[in-house]
C-alpha cells in the first residue's frame, strides 16, 4: 500500500514536496489519515494538517506543530517522518494503535510556509513570517511571540526589525490565527507539542513568567520520562524544565497559549543538536533525530491517552 512512496525521508525537501507527500499519505491510508486545509499564509500558500483518526466524534486530540520558525529545518523534516511513522505503525505497534483508538492526532509540519519557502530561495536563516510591517522596511513577525499569552511581555520585542518582534497585536499573523481558530472550533484538544531546533531541550510552560505552572510537577514527570525514552535509542541527552528558566523568558509563545487555554499537556522540543551545526543540521541526522524524537513523542501521547 505504499506505491506512491518515493519520498526520501533522509533529505530536506521543498514545501511542494512536503505537501505532495502529505497528500500521498492521505491517499494511501484513507481510513486513517486525511489532509485538511486550515487556512492560508500571508503570501496565500495553503496551510495543511494531517489528521489521523480511527473514528469517533471530536475525540480528545493532540496538536503536533512544526516549522513555526522556518530555518529550523529538522523540525519540518521530523514532522513529515512522524506522519509516515504513524500510518506505518498503526495496527502493528501496540502503543500507536492504542493511542489512536482513543485520541486523534493533528500534525502541522509547516506552520510558517512563507518563511520556509524563503529559507529555500533567499535566506537559509530566516526565522519569522513574511508579513509586511507598515512604516518599517523590516519584514516579518516572530510567530512564536504572537500568541495571546502575556502578549508583548518579557522576551519579545516591539521593534519590527527584531528576530523576536511580537507583531502589532496577538494573532496578527494569519498563520497563528488559523491554528488558534481551528483548535478553538474543535474544542477538545488535550495536548499541544511544538517542535523547534536546536539545543536538545524538552520544556513546558511557562515562558512568560518564572512562576510555576499549576501542573508543573506532572509535566516535569512526563517530560523526564519522554527524555529518557528519547535517550534510550542512541544516548542523545535532553535537558528538561520550564521554558523561562531553561532557555530564556519568552512571552506570546504557542505552548503558553495552549496551556492557558486549557490544553494541559503543552510541550516544546528543541531538537538536535547542541550547536555544532545548529540550524544547519546535516541531512544524515534527520532519520536518527526523528527516530529518537518519536520515542519521546510516544511517551507523551501515551500519557495523554491515559489521562
Ligand atoms: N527557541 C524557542 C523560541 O521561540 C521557546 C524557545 C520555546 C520559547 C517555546 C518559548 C516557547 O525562541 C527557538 N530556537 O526558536
Ligand atoms: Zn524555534
Amino acid at each position: 500500500e505504499q506505491s506512491n512512496n518515493t519520498f526520501n525521508y533522509g533529505a530536506y525537501h521543498s514545501l511542494e514536496a512536503i505537501y505532495r507527500e502529505m497528500d500521498n499519505i492521505a491517499t494511501d491510508f484513507p481510513d486513517l489519515a486525511s489532509r485538511v486545509k486550515i487556512g492560508q499564509s500571508f503570501e496565500n500558500r495553503p496551510m495543511y494538517v494531517l489528521k489521523f483518526s480511527t473514528g469517533g466524534e471530536q475525540r480528545p486530540a493532540i496538536w503536533l506543530n512544526a516549522g513555526i520558525h522556518s530555518r529550523e529545518w529538522i523540525s519540518q523534516a521530523t514532522a513529515i517522518w512522524t506522519a509516515r511513522k504513524i500510518v506505518s505503525d498503526y495496527g502493528k505497534d501496540r502503543a500507536v494503535t492504542s493511542i489512536l483508538e482513543k485520541v486523534d492526532i493533528f500534525l502541522l509540519p509547516v506552520a510558517n510556509p512563507d518563511g520556509y519557502v524563503y529559507t529555500h530561495t533567499q535566506n537559509r536563516l530566516w526565522r519569522k513570517t513574511r508579513s509586511l510591517n507598515p512604516g518599517s522596511r523590516c519584514i516579518g513577525t516572530d510567530p512564536n511571540r504572537n500568541w495571546n499569552a502575556s502578549f508583548a511581555g518579557e522576551g519579545a520585542s516591539d521593534n519590527p526589525c527584531s528576530e523576536v518582534y511580537h507583531g502589532p497585536h496577538a494573532n496578527s499573523e494569519v498563520e497563528v490565527k488559523s491554528v488558534v481558530d481551528f483548535i478553538q472550533k474543535h474544542g477538545n484538544f488535550r495536548c499541544f507539542i511544538d517542535l523547534h531546533s536546536y539545543s536538545q531541550l524538552l520544556m513546558y510552560p511557562y515562558g512568560y513568567t518564572v512562576k510555576k505552572a499549576p501542573d508543573a510537577e506532572e509535566l516535569d514527570d512526563v517530560a523526564r520520562r519522554a527524555a529518557e525514552a528519547l535517550a534510550s535509542l542512541s544516548g542523545t541527552k535532553y535537558q528538561v524544565g520550564p521554558i523561562c528558566t531553561t532557555v530564556y523568558p519568552a512571552s506570546g509563545s504557542s505552548i503558553d497559549w495552549a496551556y492557558d487555554n486549557g490544553i494541559k499537556y503543552a510541550f516544546t522540543f528543541e531538537l538536535r543538536d547542541t550547536g555544532h551545526y545548529g540550524f544547519l543540521l546535516p541531512a544524515n541526522q534527520i532519520i536518527p533525530t526523528a527516530e529518537e524524537t518519536w520515542l519521546g513523542l510516544k511517551t507523551i501521547m501515551e500519557h495523554v491517552r491515559d489521562n
